[in-house]
């Protein structure tokens, strides 16, 4: 083992160093930030900031040189054309940029702009390139799925030479002011602006030119020596070029050979303080300010996908994946844009504080958003709550996929389980234990020689019998599979993929040959349909030999990483299906291979209708649709476990919230208190999965030594008792994109005090309240309070002492974890811990309610197989709970009729499921009796109360049971 691992270790150590090819055989520490670049690094980073710098000299004496044209504007069907007309070098020339401003019927507005191609004979383009000459336009097909349907009710209501005004959305009360020149749009709601395009006039669209020499005076010989120098012409500030044609950067040139391409704009939202979003960052969930100030960054955030393992905390520095949406929120109001372009892209925040009032001093924040190529696509969310951005911007790119139930559970892993000896040893071991866990994951390891859909044969010899004996306890099986296919003969993927010519190419229109884990490797271009229809054959059963049923993917280094590629990925002038070039699609292509792999395991198996679950490293916006993501290759330090929980938080808010940390860290060896404490959070996270890299010491959570071995069980078996209020929350983000953990300012959007609160989550509406311990030798946490109801804690019902907008400090000793019930709330639970959740499928229910201020509890049931896509045919039970003047009820959350849905199997099998205890914590003095009633399927029966009374700062509670009503069915517990 140890000899295995060391060697591994060092293999590791050689290609790695190949990324930076200064640090060869030195073991890489943390994560080199000069291997990726900073803003003046990046040519039109640099260029758009200094465009920014430039207009902010020039102050009132600045013109946007951007207008649109009057007589192109035409309004019909709820879309504006225009075009807009960009003067350049000095009023000679100009270029036409037309306009679509599209008013959808969701309320939400979109803004694209794309340049006109001139004529051949007017630029001639110096380089035959076989890339496309047009701006990237297909990010629409691979991101959008719908809300598209323009809104035929909006109208023009005014337009002059000078501004053309829309009313449009709910009642005609969105507005957009279409000021005409220099061009710029205002977002009103309710007559009140929110959001403003160009308004600081940093609209910038890098114009298609030809390469043209520089062009130096040639002097005259005649002539020469004659003029006098004073009458040479003053320097003329010229645009820095030197990043047009090329651009280097830490030993690679990129060639450009389509020039200058870049878009810029600025987005102000006027009376926002607190902007949200553009994951994925290493940072605070209410983003910082960019350029400079005390605990504010210098450089713009990142999105340029990439493999940043160790990476640094407190950073606006690009990680695995992107999805450009901000959401900005004030008392009352959100709002949101969505930034559609999937080339590099940076954005810059800065605020500034006005006031009519000097008492009541009001925040905006400016934002600058800057994309290498594409278009301009720009959505407009004018809210007015979070639910309603969450809900608009989801109907565009889709919610996340209702999981395979397996997938909320515990998962298992490390880098990497050696054997199927190994592995059947581990899943022995924690039955031994009695630690739930749903999945066991192989990475790396487990294929011969690094080539995917193989196995290395001497280390697991039988995957078949190690599957099924996964199967016995209801367990799954992960396996990694890479975009990297090893450049090795005989490999009869690699001939598969070179045959039929889908691998991404170089800019010679040659398959890309880069350094990877197998060492020269191709990629799979998965921007070509072809491709994914050629990917779905290799997950067959009968061709990915040792898969069963119960085998799913990971899908790692899909930035793609390349290790001797600049900046840890692939050049920017490789060219994907349809001559595009990388630079265009470079943060999609994470997302097609998770795309990819979805469709495969959805077709494994003519007739077989499953689920897939694929867990993803690099995502875009839409990556929601096929499965989890992880923050990546985190370390073993309370800095990053603490990290966790705002950019979980904040991949909620961006419309991808199935997602964890890996739980103990990557890299490094965790002390076991900060493993546990780890556990602890991580039950709380929408992915929860232990990892561990290579080098590091086992830790399955066996081998720790009491009191953590119980304490981190405790917390597993928390997590699987509360499955039924996960696979709520799971439904809710598939039916509308609600975040499954949420965060204060989206529950409670009018107590400021919680705006910029991200370390506790709600989760779902269950009312649960969790703030984990992220700090060494703390036993307790303070938790902000965001409204003026009763908070019990969980596990002593005691009534906390709270005031809204007020930190209230719990007690967390190691054991415990801070966890609150907000009063008002029915939470449904299972309580016969089982080893894994399928185990638990049709075991009864607990219903835990906790009375609020006003006497009354609220709560929702949502579950179906947990596998099919059967509920999209009714196949599922949607309870909705209530408590009120002395009852419970339950009654189908959709009003449904469910005797008249035909039940399949799972549905029958679950008449046996029943309502087993009530829990009602809070209860009031009447529940102090021996008995209620129980009415259900037109019988009624008696069922025994337990009254406990209130004593020492424990809230009086009753236990009623067993109910014994069928969960499926309407049922009222009575107290008369
Ligand atoms: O496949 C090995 C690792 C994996 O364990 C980890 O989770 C990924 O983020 N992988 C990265 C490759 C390289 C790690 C240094």
């Amino acid at each position: 083992m140890a000899s295995r691992s060391g060697q591994l270790s060092w293999k590791r150590t050689a290609l790695l160093g190949l990324v930076s090819l200064g640090h060869l055989l030195q073991p890489v520490a943390a994560v080199k930030e000069t291997d990726f670049k900073k803003c003046d690094q990046s040519g039109f980073c640099k260029r758009n900031r200094q465009y920014a710098d430039d207009v902010s000299t020039q102050g009132s004496s600045f013109t946007s040189p951007y207008e649109i044209l009057p007589e192109s504007a035409s309004f019909r069907d709820g879309q504006l054309e225009a075009v807009i007309l960009k003067t350049i070098n000095d009023q000679k020339e100009t270029v036409r940029l037309p306009i679509t401003v599209s008013f959808l019927e969701s309320g939400t507005a979109r803004v694209t702009v794309d340049e006109e191609r001139r004529q051949k004979k007017d630029v001639e383009f110096r380089y035959d390139t076989r890339a496309r000459k047009e701006r990237y336009n297909e990010a629409e097909q691979l991101v959008i799925v719908g809300g598209l349907t323009l809104d035929g009710n909006a109208q023009v209501t005014h337009q002059d030479e000078s501004q053309i005004t829309v009313k449009y959305g709910p009642s005609s009360s969105f507005e957009a002011v279409i000021r005409l020149s220099p061009f710029g749009i205002d977002f009103k709601r309710d007559g009140a602006t929110h959001i403003k395009l160009n308004d600081g006039g940093l609209l910038n669209v890098e114009h298609w030119r030809p390469k043209v020499d520089y062009i130096y005076e040639i002097p005259d010989p005649d002539t020469e020596g004659q003029k006098p120098l004073e009458e040479a012409p003053p320097p003329v500030k010229r645009e820095d070029e030197t990043t047009w044609w090329d651009e280097f950067f830490g030993g690679n040139t990129d060639s450009k050979p389509r020039g200058p391409e870049s878009v810029g704009l600025d987005i102000s939202f006027v009376g926002y303080e607190h902007v949200y979003g553009i994951p994925e960052h290493a940072s605070s969930m209410s983003l910082k300010e960019t350029r400079g100030g005390e605990g504010q960054y210098t450089d713009p955030y990142r999105l340029y996908n990439a493999d940043v393992f160790e990476y640094i905390l407190d950073s606006p520095m690009t990680l695995y994946g992107s999805i450009p949406f901000m959401q900005a929120h004030k008392r009352q109001s959100s709002v949101g844009v969505f930034w559609l372009n999937a080339a590099e892209t940076w954005v810059d925040i800065t605020k500034t504080k006005a006031s009519s009032n000097p008492l009541a001093k009001t925040t905006t924040t400016h934002t600058h958003w800057m994309s290498e190529s594409g278009l301009l696509d720009v959505f407009v969310f004018l809210g007015p709550t979070p639910h309603d951005i969450t809900k608009d911007y989801s109907q565009l790119t889709g919610t996340t996929t209702m999981p395979q139930e397996f997938a909320i559970g515990y998962h298992q892993c490390r880098w990497n389980y050696v054997s199927d000896d190994d592995v059947k040893d581990v899943d022995r071991r924690m039955d031994r234990y009695k630690i739930p866990y749903d999945v066991i994951w192989l990475d790396l390891e487990y294929t011969d020689d690094r080539k995917f859909f193989t196995w290395d044969e001497h280390m697991f010899k039988d995957p078949i019998a190690m599957g099924k004996k996964l199967q016995e306890s209801m367990r799954q099986l992960v396996l990694l599979i890479d975009p990297h296919i090893k450049n090795k003969e005989g490999y009869s993927v690699l001939s598969e993929l070179t045959s039929k010519d889908l691998a991404v190419r170089n800019k010679d229109d040659k398959n890309y040959d880069g350094w990877c884990w197998p060492g020269s490797s191709h990629w799979v271009d998965c921007f070509n349909p072809k491709a994914i229809e050629w990917w779905a054959t290799l997950f067959k059963y009968d061709k990915f030999q040792g898969t069963l049923e119960n085998t799913f993917i990971w899908n790692d280094m899909n930035e793609p990483s390349v290790f001797n590629g600049p900046e840890v990925t692939m050049p920017k002038d490789n060219l994907h299906y349809g001559d595009w070039e990388h630079r265009d699609v470079h943060n999609l292509n994470g997302m097609t291979f998770h795309n990819a792999t979805f469709q495969a395991l959805l077709s494994r198996k003519p007739g077989e209708l499953r689920r897939p679950f694929v867990l993803t490293r690099s995502f875009y916006a839409g990556s929601q649709r096929y499965g989890a993501m992880w923050t990546g290759d985190n370390q073993a330090d309370w800095g990053h476990l603490a990290m966790s929980l705002p950019m979980i938080l904040n991949q909620g808010i961006a419309g991808y919230p199935f997602g964890g940390s890996d739980v103990g860290g990557f890299f490094g060896n965790p002390e076991s208190d900060l493993l546990t404490r780890w556990y602890q959070a991580g039950a709380f996270f929408p992915f929860f999965r232990a990892h561990a890299h290579i080098d590091a010491r086992r830790r399955e959570p066996y081998l720790l030594s009491e009191p953590y071995r119980g304490i981190v069980t405790a917390a597993v078996r928390l997590r699987y008792s509360l499955l039924p209020a996960w696979y709520t929350a799971f439904f809710h983000a598939h039916r509308d994109g609600s975040p499954i953990v949420r965060p204060m300012f989206w529950t409670h959007p009018s107590e400021e005090a919680g705006f910029g609160v991200d370390d506790q989550l709600f989760l779902g509406s269950t009312g649960l309240l969790h703030k984990p311990v992220v700090e060494k030798d703390t036993e307790s946490v303070d938790i902000f309070i965001p409204d003026d109801e009763i908070y019990y804690d969980y596990f002593t019902y005691q009534p906390l002492k709270t005031s809204r907008g007020k930190r209230v400090t719990v007690s967390a000793p190691l054991d415990r974890t801070g966890l609150l019930m907000r009063g008002g709330h029915i939470i449904p639970r299972r309580d016969t811990p089982r080893r894994s959740a399928q185990l638990m499928r049709f075991d009864d229910y607990t219903l835990v309610v906790t009375v609020n201020k006003a006497g009354t509890a609220e709560g929702e049931l949502y579950v179906d197989d947990g596998d099919s896509y059967d509920y999209q045919n009714g196949q599922f039970i949607h309870r909705a709970f209530r408590m009120a003047d002395g009852s419970i009820t339950s009654v189908d959350a959709q009003g449904r009729d469910t005797r008249a849905v035909e039940a399949g199997a799972w549905l029958k099998a679950m008449d046996a499921v029943h309502v087993d205890k009530i829990i009602v914590v809070g209860a009031p003095a009447a529940w102090d009796r021996k008995e209620v009633t129980v009415q259900s399927g037109g019988e009624t029966w008696t069922v025994p109360v337990k009254y406990h009374a209130a004593e020492k700062g424990r809230a009086a509670f009753a236990v009623v049971g067993r109910v014994g009503a069928r969960i499926g069915e309407d049922w009222t517990v009575k107290l008369a």
